[in-house]
């Protein structure tokens, strides 16, 4: 830090997390008790002065009135009462960890943004991920967009590229903004649906708003419900700049790439997680953090010049387009690690506050008209969000480089500039900071010119040819999902004329999917097609990149196994199962009929993770059913245990099998198996089996 740089060190102590319990002690005061914190730390109120009781207020005598003067519980409620903090308008679901990014190929030649200036320069980042339309206490596996917002701290200020899972985006300008939200959250009168895009106002909007098929395609996909946050891409979504030292300017998308591959759930099994563990995706994220096994993403960029956006088919200004890798390659230039949970949410992933407009010498923006008016709102949000304009002073949206500046005062100032100058210029000796005319951000100096005037670039209205090029792109069985999650939403109308309004755009993209919906929406003939506002561009080619079944994982790594077992299993079986997945770096969690585990043959006890009705196939990647007669027998007249076998196979997971397990099976109403399900009788059965579960699903079963 240089010598003006502020010193700004959160005041309080942030406390470590402590895993352990202690059994309460007795306070002797009315028979309550308190929890001592193990470090033997002393009560103290917010001003510092120690506390004596903790639990009951003043009074005069023990059955009289509570007095005012009681200080401390004042200053406890008061404190209390302000605890929430207004939830973000949309992406209020959120989880975040912190990191860090790496480079692991220099671009000077593209950029002249520090961190990428050499191989190897590392800084810290902080990553939240989001649903956008649920409140802040809905659950994770709604069909929705994911938010993927990365901070970071660069020697040259904070760069945060707040972006999505999916490439493009609903609508092509800001105006457009409000509409849309307000159409996917709750209604107005009812406050509901919570969410979910399944209701008639989302899509009343989007049929009157054909720019949104594109990205509806997207979230109707399975894009729309990733099994996890580590097995997302993100993506930057607006063309943006690099600028190098020389003042050249290229255009660029961001692409973050997981190293885990990409993967999401069945429909079926989303709405089940949805009740058995609404917070399924921070669970998972914090669970493999904590475990070691720390997710990964590949920051890729996609470089292009003025001579390509020229005779691209499509305005790169316009977010609701992509570039296919296909036609202009995704060059790797770093990783992004995620490799500690946070200490505290509220403090952090509660107010870390993005902002599209932060950005670092080397990065520019685009007119992008979507672009240009989140640049706006981001920090217009978090002045209102965080209450006021010093949200930069909280540890997790303070720069990590030295920062100098004149702004000063307002809500909670921790910084504020030392010394007499809080203006600039000023003649005085220790002045403060100067401008940087060398080094300092200058924004690219485009040539503009044109008319004020309230339009669109015209190849902004081609609203369909990119979405028939992602749904060509798609393998049978995730255009099938794509079908299926359309009749579904439009099912979810009330309105008759919505649902023939969505349709009717569907013909533009495909015809055999528009008959599906047709079909599956019970629709005697097909609406009339909605007619293109722009002849659409034939003959895109099928991008593989677009597809996740093409892009899966090839392992089981990162991956969890559920195994369900009764007393008398083979323990010397469960431990070769057990290892197999460790061997490939994969978890497992054992099911029991209760949550006190069971016995092997040979007596030893086994522990369990989850209690049967706490533990459905739905939470795992893959199952495993252990049971000897008896113990199937007892499975068999449990609902959730067969509802367990049932739903492993409807949702085509692997599935592995020993003594009597295929009867359990059988009750469940499956009895013909295929080659997803495997017989294990030892050690190499337990390998083989996880080997084919690096596969993703066995989708042959249809
Ligand atoms: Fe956002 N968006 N957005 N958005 N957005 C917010 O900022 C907004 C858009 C995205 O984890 C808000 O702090 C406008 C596109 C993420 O904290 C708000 C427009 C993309 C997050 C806002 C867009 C995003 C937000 C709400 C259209 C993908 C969560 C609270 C012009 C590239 C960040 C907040 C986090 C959050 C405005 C469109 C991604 C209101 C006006 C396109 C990941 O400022």
């Amino acid at each position: 830090m240089s010598e003006k740089s502020p010193q700004f060190r959160p005041s309080i102590e942030t406390q470590k997390s402590n895993e352990t319990t202690e059994r309460p002690e007795k306070t002797g005061q009315g028979g309550e008790t308190h929890q001592q914190s193990s470090d033997g730390a002393r009560l103290t109120t917010a001003q510092g002065v120690p506390v004596s009781d903790n639990q009951n207020t003043l009074k005069a005598g023990p059955r009289g009135p509570a007095l005012l003067e009681d200080f401390h519980f004042r200053e406890k409620m008061f404190h209390f009462d302000h605890e929430r903090i207004p939830e973000r308008v949309v992406h209020a679901r959120g989880y975040g960890a912190r990191g860090y990014f790496e480079t692991t190929d220099a671009i000077p030649e593209l950029t002249s943004a520090h961190l990428l200036q050499e191989k190897g320069r590392k800084v810290p980042a902080f990553v939240r991920f989001s649903t956008v339309a649920g409140n802040k206490g809905s659950m994770d596996l709604a069909r929705d967009a994911r938010g993927f917002a990365v901070k970071l701290y660069t020697e040259e200020g904070n760069w945060d590229i707040v972006g999505n899972n999916i490439p493009v985006f609903f609508i092509q300008d800001a105006m457009k903004f409000p509409d849309l939200v307000h159409s996917v959250k709750e209604a107005p009168d009812r406050a509901f649906p919570q969410a979910q895009s399944a209701h008639d106002n989302f899509w009343d909007f989007i049929s009157l708003m054909p720019e949104a098929m594109h990205m509806v395609m997207w979230t109707m996909s399975d894009r729309g419900i990733p099994r996890s946050f580590r097995f997302m891409e993100g993506f930057g979504v607006h063309t943006f700049r690099f600028v190098n030292a020389e003042g050249e300017s290229h255009f660029v998308k961001f692409h973050w790439k997981p190293k885990q591959g990409l993967q999401s759930v069945l429909w079926d099994e989303a709405v089940k997680i949805n009740g058995a563990d609404p917070d399924f995706h921070r669970r998972d994220l914090w669970g493999a953090i904590q475990a070691g096994d720390f997710p990964e993403w590949e920051l890729g960029v996609q470089v292009f010049d003025d001579a390509f956006a020229d005779t691209f088919d499509f305005d790169v200004l316009d977010a609701t387009k992509l570039i296919p890798e296909e036609d202009v390659p995704v060059r790797i230039i770093g990783r992004l690690v995620l490799d500690s949970v946070v200490d505290n949410f509220f403090a952090e992933t509660e107010q870390v506050a993005f902002c599209t407009q932060n950005i670092v010498p080397g990065v520019d923006f685009t007119n992008d008209p979507l672009l240009q008016g989140r640049n706006f709102s981001y920090l217009d949000t978090q002045i209102k969000r965080l209450g006021g304009p010093n949200f930069t002073h909280i540890p997790v949206n303070a720069p990590k480089c030295p920062f100098a500046h004149f702004q000063q005062d307002g809500h909670m100032a921790m910084y504020n500039p030392a010394g007499r100058a809080n203006y600039e210029p000023n003649s005085w000796k220790d002045g403060g900071p100067r401008a940087d005319a060398e080094g300092g951000f200058t924004t690219y100096p485009e040539a503009i010119e044109g008319e004020k005037r309230k339009v669109r670039a015209e190849l902004f209205a081609d609203h369909y040819s990119q979405a028939r090029q992602f749904y060509q792109s798609q393998t049978e069985v995730e255009q099938g999902h794509i079908a299926d999650a359309l009749i579904f939403e439009l099912s979810k109308c009330e309105v008759l004329d919505i649902r023939k309004r969505v349709v009717a755009h569907l013909p533009n993209i495909d015809t055999d999917l528009a008959q599906t919906v047709s079909d599956g929406l019970g629709f005697d003939e097909m609406p009339e097609p909605d007619a293109p506002r722009r002849d659409m561009v034939e003959g895109l080619k099928p991008s593989d990149a677009l597809s996740i079944l093409k892009n899966g994982p090839d392992s089981f790594k990162g991956r969890k196994l559920g195994i369900l077992v009764t007393d008398g299993i083979d323990g010397g079986l469960l431990a070769s199962l057990q290892q197999a997945v460790k061997d490939v770096g994969g978890m497992v969690e054992i099911i029991a009929p209760t949550i006190g585990g069971i016995k092997t043959s040979d007596g030893k006890s086994v522990s369990a993770d989850q209690k049967i009705d706490g533990g459905p196939s739905v939470l795992y990647d893959a199952v495993a059913v252990m049971a000897p007669a008896d113990g199937v027998k007892k499975l068999a007249t449990m609902h959730p245990a067969k509802g367990f076998a049932a739903d492993a196979f409807a949702h085509a997971k692997f599935i592995a099998l020993t003594g009597e397990a295929e009867k359990l099976f059988h009750a469940a109403g499956v009895d013909d198996f295929d080659d997803g399900v495997f017989r294990l009788e030892g050690k190499d059965d337990c390998a083989d089996f996880i080997q084919a579960c690096g596969k993703m699903r066995f989708w042959q079963r249809g």
